[in-house]
């Protein structure tokens, strides 16, 4: 029924010569069609507009466009029973039944995000695809952010591997790059993705644990599956729970092919470099935050790019010979390992921005189906097993999310060049085809649709070299058999903060492992990466210390592969909270004379007070250490801090009784113990005193007064994000 709301948008629009809807020839004065140097975020709100449904001081009518006079179902007398005939009544309820497509299998809970991609050069020495055909090019995309495991309404800080699905319309069709923020996956072999995630989700009889791996079935899995180890480890190590999608990186995982106009290839591997730096929450203040606000991560997102502070990333790749397929001690086929970058650097080729939220969550971000499927001139598969079963998985998702094979045409899917071929009919066609000879080869058309002719001028889509024989067989490659050396790799290259945040990771998620066997089959992988890692799990819960295993062992290192230990290269949409009092205005005008100190880096200040009040933008009540990058006391404040305020003896349980016994003092302790910048302002220095929070430690700052030397130590507290020394390490 959605079509017909679509059309009813679409003849309610002025540009009826629409060439996506007559199919006409691209006209280059169109910024669509254009070649180069399109304005590709005006080319976007042109697009969707033209689908736009606006209600602005209209009078409401049926689907079918009669007028509804009153929103009463009609009944047989006053007080009789409903009728059959009431069309309205059963449109409306009927609608309103039918509101919900599938969820997705799997990455269910998502946000997206319009934007632009402006490619740095002309890479036609290594891609004939046209959007990389230009220095300054550029290409309108969306990108879908999201968790894994979780269902539709879960919460974001779920620790999961996490979705960065990235589309480009470019101007020779869709190109899709449906990746994850972790570079590796984990199996071999798609024919194994529905064990992956059947073992997964919750169980099957009382559907628990929802979007966690924390139970039997998973650990199961990865255990008996080690291929699922090396993911496993950068999920454990701070990947898993991000402080936003705009700290994040993302990767193709697969090794593509790129092919040029005159039919030569490379091997790629796609990587998605944050410019706004790596972050990521530690466990206990990602479960808080679950709690707090579920919806943490979108909303991060959606108001960074509602106040312009648009995200960015580079797109880069590893660009590798045919002949390397095996060069490097492992297969370029196997989507379960890294090409370190001390092997082969990666070569930036442009640069993503998103810019525009979504209109309608549901028309774009929910409709919107990315497919590895989706390719253009000038990229090539692999024959990376996981890959080629891609290929089929996601478009008969989609075809069951849709019920039929026109979804293509919805807007958020729709490529901005026309549409010609003898494709026909299905479920809601929106297209009315004005050739009745629907095949080729055909003369009543002069054999239009024409092919396009792939040889002369326009490249390849397959990769000319590609060759492939062989025996059927249906086993593993031998050369993807070393599944443990990478694990190894990453471990060996983790600072040791993030060691322990590994260890107490999978302390945490075996411990809510019921069978022994379980735990035994997990302590014996991680022995085969580390017998290190292995005694210091196997510790807590309940498996005998191993000794070592060391067929893998290696000290072997790679550089940048962790979450956490480098600085943010931007600020921007970071939240401080400033800790004031209504009962002294001084501390709460502190926050105004802060933010003017910070507006230059996009960060924001939040008054927190007992009360709203002038200059106060939020409550104890309603605050938490979760709310906030930086923690400062104002000075004025310190009365809150008192410790006789936990106390029960005290009959209003606090300062006030207008928020929990505690708060302020609460939020201070929390954010000290999630690795927060923490500070105070004059005599709300007493506040670190009361919380035993010494000034002499890293990420501590207290002044007098509110000077450039305060601000900047704070923003600096703030590139570093988290203060490892926090955390006690395994001796
Ligand atoms: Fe997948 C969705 C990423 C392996 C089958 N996958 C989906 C999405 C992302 C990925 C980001 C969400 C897209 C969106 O936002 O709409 N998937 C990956 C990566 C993989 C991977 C990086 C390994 C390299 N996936 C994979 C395999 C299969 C699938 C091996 C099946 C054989 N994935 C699906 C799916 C989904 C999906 C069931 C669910 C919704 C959808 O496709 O559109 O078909």
């Amino acid at each position: 029924m959605h079509y017909a709301v679509l059309l009813a948008g679409i003849i309610g629009t002025a540009n009826a010569a629409c060439p996506y809807m007559t199919g006409d020839i691209p006209d280059s004065s169109n910024p669509l069609h254009r070649r180069d140097n399109a304005d590709a975020s005006a080319a976007t709100e042109d697009f969707l507009s033209q689908f736009y449904l606006n209600d602005k001081d209209a009078f409401m009518t049926s689907d079918v466009g009669g007028p509804i006079e009153d929103q009463n179902s009609l009944s047989a007398g006053e007080r009789g029973p409903t009728l059959l005939e009431d069309f309205i009544f059963r449109q409306k309820i009927q609608r309103f039944d039918h509101e919900r497509v599938p969820e997705r299998a799997v990455h269910a809970r998502g946000v997206g995000a319009h934007g632009v991609f402006t490619s740095y050069g002309d890479w036609s020495n290594i891609t004939a695809a046209s959007f990389l055909s230009a220095k300054d090019k550029e290409t309108p995309m969306f990108v879908r952010f999201s968790t894994v495991a979780g269902s539709r309404g879960s919460a974001d800080t779920a620790r999961d591997v996490h979705g960065f699905a990235t589309r480009f319309y470019t101007d020779e069709g869709n190109f899709d790059i449906v990746g994850n923020n972790i570079p590796v996956f984990f199996i071999q072999d798609a024919i194994l993705f529905p064990d992956l995630i059947h073992a997964v989700k919750p169980r099957g009889d009382n559907e628990i644990p929802q979007a966690a791996t924390a139970h039997d079935s998973a650990w199961d899995f990865f255990s008996q599956q080690p291929s699922a180890l090396h993911t496993l480890m950068w999920a454990m190590a701070g990947h898993g729970i991000p402080r936003s999608f705009r700290h994040v990186d993302g990767f193709g995982v697969h090794t593509y092919r790129f092919v040029t106009d005159n039919g030569t290839s490379k091997l790629v591997k796609f990587h998605w470099k944050t410019l706004q730096g790596k972050a990521s929450f530690v466990w206990e203040e990602a479960q808080q935050t679950a709690g707090k606000n579920a919806d943490f991560i979108r909303q991060d997102l959606w108001d960074a790019i509602e106040a312009g502070r648009y995200p960015e990333w580079e797109l880069g790749v590893q660009i590798m010979d045919e002949d390397d397929q095996l060069r490097f001690g492992f297969d370029l086929l196997d989507p379960t390992k890294i090409v370190p970058e001390e092997y082969v650097p990666i070569t930036p080729l442009g640069k993503m921005q998103l810019n525009r939220n979504p209109r309608n969550y549901f028309a774009e971000t929910e409709q919107v189906m990315f497919q590895p499927g989706h390719i253009v001139r000038g990229v090539d598969f692999t024959e990376d097993p996981l890959l080629q079963g891609r290929i089929f998985s996601y478009l008969d998702t989609q075809l069951n999310r849709h019920s039929g094979p026109n979804f293509e045409q919805l807007p958020i899917n729709r490529p901005r060049v026309p549409i010609h071929n003898n494709n026909r009919d299905g479920a809601g066609q929106m297209y009315i085809p004005l050739n009745k000879d629907a095949y080729t080869p055909n003369t009543p058309n002069n054999g239009s649709p024409k092919q396009a002719n792939q040889t002369v001028g326009n490249g390849f889509f397959t990769a000319p070299g590609r060759t492939t024989s062989g025996k059927l067989v249906r086993s593993v490659s031998s050369s993807f058999s070393d599944v443990w050396s990478q694990p190894r790799l990453f471990w060996n290259s983790l600072i040791d903060a993030e060691k322990q945040f590994v260890v107490d990771a999978m302390r945490f998620e075996n411990s809510n492992v019921v069978s022994q066997v379980v735990r035994d089959n997990v302590i014996l992988q991680l022995n085969r990466i580390s017998n290190d890692l292995a005694k210091r799990v196997a510790e807590a819960i309940g498996v005998d210390a191993p000794n070592p295993d060391p067929t893998y062992y290696h000290h072997n290192t790679t550089a940048r592969i962790g979450a956490f230990g480098q600085k943010l290269l931007k600020l921007e949409g970071l939240k401080v909270g400033l800790l004031a009092s209504v009962d002294n205005t001084s501390s709460i005008a502190q926050g105004a004379s802060l933010q003017s100190q910070l507006t230059s880096v996009g960060v924001d200040v939040v008054v927190v007070a007992e009360r709203m009040a002038d200059g106060v933008n939020q409550t104890y009540s309603a605050s938490d250490a979760t709310n906030f990058d930086a923690v400062i006391v104002a000075d004025g404040a310190q009365g809150l801090f008192s410790s006789k305020s936990m106390t029960s003896e005290n009959k209003t349980y606090g300062a006030s009784s207008l928020y929990p016994a505690g708060r302020p003092l609460d939020i201070l302790l929390d954010a000290f113990r999630f690795g927060k910048t923490v500070g105070a302002l004059g005599k709300g220095s007493a506040a670190l005193k009361t919380a035993q929070i010494s000034t002499d430690r890293d990420g501590v700052y207290a002044a007098k007064t509110l000077g450039d030397a305060f601000t900047d130590e704070l923003k600096d507290g703030l590139r570093t994000f988290k203060f490892l020394d926090r955390f006690t390490l395994d001796s």
